[in-house]
């Protein structure tokens, strides 16, 4: 049984997963009756639409966006759930819950940032094979060191005692879950010589990796063509010269800043 019959309208690029796919997975998860707007015909004339002309202000600045079913309009990804996640029970109740939810998905809003400059470190305006050489330099430091420094911090929240019964970051199923359930699919996808090799310092992430992943809601959409294929137009790529090997030092040797 969905456990709410309210209908929102979620706004994204059509063709890829990117930041509209963590609303997608809270949506999901939760059963909620959703349409994902840009997706039919003229889609993305909508979204255009909506972006420059909402009834009331402010307008959100880029896609997701979500219309709930009140009628208003919230952007910024982290924000959206924030919002909906009480009303999906996708939170544990009370402020402090949201609040320590909010911190972690911006957290994890910032290694997303991470791994879309990896492929795009100069410009979004320019191609990948514009910034070919500069990404190579930006991937070295995101596969080496960042995210082994996030996934470690993940990890270890995962490990704190409260969470431990679980495998849930909060102590229970949250929207955070799904959104880290996410992330970690699309590094794999992205880095995956850089993902076997950390497999061994990350056991409780991989774990809630797998328990979202079976969620009968989940493994649904998953199988479903309602979500749309890892591709090179995302923000998680597989450039396999980006997912570099460990030991190819810089000339010189030693470690550089
Ligand atoms: N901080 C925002 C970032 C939104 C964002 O960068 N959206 C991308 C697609 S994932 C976009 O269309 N950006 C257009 C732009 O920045 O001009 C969020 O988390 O929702």
């Amino acid at each position: 049984m969905p456990r709410t019959n309210k209908r929102y309208e979620l706004f994204y690029w059509p063709e890829i997963q990117g930041r509209g796919e963590f609303i997608r997975l809270a949506l999901e998860d939760a059963g909620a009756s959703y349409v994902d707007a840009a997706r039919g015909p003229e889609g993305t004339r909508k979204l255009l639409a909506l972006l420059r002309s909402a009834s009331k202000p402010p307008l959100p600045f880029a896609p997701p966006f979500l219309r709930f079913p009140d009628g208003s309009l919230v952007g910024q990804t982290a924000a959206i759930l924030h919002r909906l996640a009480p009303e999906l029970k996708l939170v544990p109740a009370g402020d402090a819950s949201r609040i320590q939810a909010l911190q972690l998905q911006l957290t994890l809003a910032d290694l997303v940032g991470e791994a879309h400059d990896a492929h795009h470190p100069v410009g979004m305006d320019l191609y990948y094979e514009d910034q070919k050489s500069e990404a190579a330099r930006r991937a070295r430091s995101f596969v080496l060191q960042r995210i082994p420094k996030f996934l470690g911090y993940f990890e270890a929240e995962l490990d704190r005692a409260r969470a431990r019964k679980r495998g849930a970051l909060l102590g229970q199923h949250s929207y955070v879950d799904l959104s880290l359930f996410q992330v970690l699919e699309g590094l794999h996808y992205a880095f995956p010589n850089a993902m076997a090799r950390l497999a061994r310092r990350i056991p409780r992430l991989l774990a809630l990796r797998e328990r979202v992943r079976a969620r009968p809601r989940i493994a649904a959409y998953l199988h479903s063509p309602r979500r749309i294929a890892f591709n090179e137009q995302g923000i998680f790529r597989h450039y396999p010269e980006l997912d570099m090997e460990p030991r190819r030092k810089a000339r010189g040797g030693g470690s550089r800043r």
